[in-house]
C-alpha cells in the first residue's frame, strides 16, 4: 500500500460514518470547451492534488467555485458532478459566480485586502467598498451550497482566506456540524490586522469554526492576540482556544508538507532527464546552477533576490561564466496593478543584469515564464546546486520542500528566508538569509556555493528527513486526529456532572 493511499484511508477511519465536505475557492477538476469538445482539466495546484486522493477514499462533497466554461453543462441543476470522471468516488458541488463577483471577491477583497494585510504589507491594501460586498455575497453563496450538502453530523473543512465568513453562515444553520478551517497564509500581529476595516466581521466568521489551523505556532499566537481584542471573548492561552458566542474554537499549528515520495519519483523519472537534456541544449547555462520557482507575487522577494545576485557577480567575477540562476516565474493575478508592475520590473531587471554580465556562451539568469510539467520542475530542482527561496513573507512555502525532496543526486544547498514559515522546520540545515540584506544575501550565496561536500550531505540528510516525515499526509492526519480529540473532550465534559 502506498503512503498516499494508507494516509487517505486513515482520514476515512477518523471520519467513521460522518460525511466530509471540503470547501475551497479552486476545484480539483474543471470542465472546459476545447475545439467544440468538453475536456476535463485537473488544475495542477499542490493542495487540490493532495486532497483529491483523500476525497476519493473518504467520499463526500467538495464545494468550490465553478470556474470552467463548461462546468455547468456537465453538472446537475444544483451544480453537482461526480469525479474523477473515469471512476466516480465523490462529488463536486460547483458554486456559480459571475465575472463581476469573481473580480470583487477574488481579485478584489481576497487578493487586494486580505493578501497584503496578512503578508504585513498594508500599504498595498485597496479597500474598495464593492470588494467587501462581493466577498460577503460569495461567502454567502459558498455557505448556501455547503448547507445544502451537509448533514447534522458532517465534518466541514474550509480552506484558506477566501472563505473567512462562510463558517459563521454555516454554523447558524447547522449548529451540530464540526467546522474546521486551514488558513494557508501568514496571520499578522494585531497592529497589522487592525488595519483591515472589516477585522471584526472576519474574526467573527472564523470563530464559528471548532478548529482553526495555521502553519506555525507564531501565526496561532498572532491570531489569539487578535481575537483577544474582540468584546465578550475569552482567550484561554493554556489550551490555545477562544470562547466566543457560546462556543470554543481551538487554534493549532499544522505545518503543511508535500508528497515527498511523489517528488522523489518525479526527480528520478526518465521524463525529468529528457527535460534536463533539452534544457541544457537550449540555454547557455554554467556548470553551477541555482533555481527559484514562484508565482510573480510581491511577497516572494524576486527583485530583492536579483539585487543580491547582481552584487554577487559584481564582487565575485570568478563565478561569471560558471554560475547561472534560473528563475521559473508564473504570471499571477495580472488583473491587479501591483502584480503587473512587478512583472514588468522583474523582466526588465533580468534583461539588464543579463546585458551587464552575460557573454555569447553564458547567461547569468535564465528566465522561464511558461508553466512547466512537474517532471520539468523536478529536473531543475534535481540539477540545482542551490535552491533559492527568499520571500519577503510566506505562510509556509512548498517550493523549499519540493527542492529538498527532488535532490536525488549530488546534494545541493537550500538558501531560505528567515521570513518564510518553512524556516521554522528547515532553518537549522538551510543557509538562512534576510531578503532585505543585500550584502548578507550575496555573501550567503558565496558561502553556500563553497560549502564542503560533507557539510552539504549532512544538511541535506537532515532536511530530507524532516520533509519526508512531515509530509502532506501527516498534515491531514494531524488535523483529523485533533478533531477526534476535541470531540472526545467534549463528550467527557458533557458526561461529567459539572459538564461545561
Ligand atoms: C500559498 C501560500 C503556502 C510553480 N510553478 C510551477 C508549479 N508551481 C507550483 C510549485 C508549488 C506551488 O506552485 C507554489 O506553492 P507555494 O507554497 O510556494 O506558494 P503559494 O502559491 O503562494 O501558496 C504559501 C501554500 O499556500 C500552501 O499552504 O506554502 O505560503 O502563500 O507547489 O511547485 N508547478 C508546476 N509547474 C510550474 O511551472 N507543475
Amino acid at each position: 500500500m502506498t503512503g498516499e493511499r494508507s494516509a487517505a484511508e486513515t482520514v476515512s477511519s477518523h471520519l467513521g460514518d460522518q460525511k466530509l465536505v471540503v470547501a475551497s475557492n479552486r476545484q480539483p477538476y474543471s470542465h472546459e470547451r476545447e475545439d467544440g469538445d468538453i475536456v476535463v482539466n485537473r488544475p495542477a495546484g499542490g493542495l487540490t492534488s493532495a486532497l483529491d486522493p483523500m476525497m476519493q477514499s473518504a467520499g463526500g462533497t467538495w464545494v468550490a467555485w465553478g470556474s470552467g466554461d463548461a462546468d455547468f453543462d456537465v453538472a446537475d441543476a444544483d451544480g453537482r458532478v461526480s469525479v474523477p470522471p473515469e471512476s466516480p468516488a465523490y462529488e463536486i458541488r460547483r458554486v456559480p459566480l459571475s465575472d463581476e463577483q469573481v473580480e470583487g471577491y477574488y481579485y478584489g477583497y481576497s487578493n487586494q485586502v486580505l493578501w497584503p494585510i496578512c503578508h504585513i504589507d498594508p500599504e498595498k491594501m485597496n479597500a474598495e467598498e464593492g470588494f467587501w460586498n462581493h466577498y460577503q455575497q460569495a461567502n454567502r453563496a459558498f455557505a448556501d451550497a455547503i448547507i445544502d450538502e451537509t448533514d447534522t453530523d458532517s465534518v466541514i473543512w474550509f480552506q484558506d482566506y477566501h472563505l473567512g465568513l462562510a463558517p459563521r453562515h454555516v454554523r447558524e444553520e447547522r449548529p451540530d456540524t464540526f467546522c474546521m478551517q486551514f488558513w494557508h497564509i501568514t496571520w499578522p500581529s494585531w497592529d497589522v490586522f487592525q488595519t483591515c476595516p472589516q477585522y471584526e466581521q472576519l474574526l467573527d466568521g472564523l470563530l464559528a469554526n471548532d478548529l482553526l489551523g495555521f502553519h506555525t505556532e507564531r501565526y496561532c499566537q498572532n491570531f489569539l492576540d487578535c481575537a483577544a481584542m474582540l468584546p465578550d471573548i475569552r482567550v484561554d492561552r493554556a489550551t490555545r482556544s477562544v470562547v466566543y458566542d457560546g462556543r470554543r474554537t481551538f487554534v493549532r499549528p499544522f505545518p503543511l508538507g508535500i508528497d515527498a515520495v511523489e517528488r522523489e519519483e518525479l526527480a528520478e523519472s526518465t521524463e525529468a532527464t529528457a527535460f534536463w537534456n533539452e534544457f541544457r541544449e537550449e540555454y547557455a547555462v554554467g556548470d553551477t546552477l541555482a533555481i527559484g520557482v514562484e508565482r510573480l507575487d510581491y511577497t516572494k522577494g524576486i527583485p530583492e533576490r536579483l539585487s543580491a545576485l547582481e552584487r554577487f557577480w559584481e564582487r565575485h567575477p570568478e563565478w561569471r561564466g560558471e554560475f547561472t540562476y534560473v528563475q521559473k516565474a508564473s504570471e499571477s493575478r495580472s488583473q491587479i496593478g501591483a502584480y503587473r508592475e512587478l512583472q514588468g520590473h522583474v523582466e526588465s531587471e533580468i534583461e539588464r543584469i543579463d546585458d551587464r554580465f552575460g557573454t555569447d556562451d553564458w547567461s547569468p539568469i535564465v528566465y522561464l515564464n511558461e508553466h512547466l510539467p512537474k517532471e520539468g520542475l523536478a529536473a531543475l530542482y534535481r540539477e540545482a546546486d542551490l535552491g533559492i527561496v527568499t520571500p519577503r513573507r510566506d505562510g509556509m512555502n512548498l517550493v523549499a520542500k519540493e527542492f529538498i525532496a527532488s535532490q536525488v543526486g549530488e546534494p545541493g544547498v537550500l538558501l531560505l528566508s528567515e521570513l518564510a514559515g518553512a524556516n521554522g522546520e528547515l532553518g537549522d540545515e538551510a543557509v538562512s538569509v534576510h531578503p532585505h540584506d543585500t550584502k548578507g544575501f550575496a555573501d550567503a550565496i558565496e558561502e553556500a556555493l563553497s560549502l564542503p561536500q560533507a557539510d552539504r550531505e549532512r544538511r541535506m540528510y537532515g532536511l530530507k528527513k524532516q520533509v519526508r516525515s512531515n509530509d502532506v499526509y501527516a498534515w491531514m492526519n494531524a488535523q483529523f486526529r485533533t478533531i477526534e480529540a476535541i470531540r472526545r473532550g467534549r463528550e467527557i465534559a458533557a458526561e461529567s456532572p459539572r459538564g461545561r
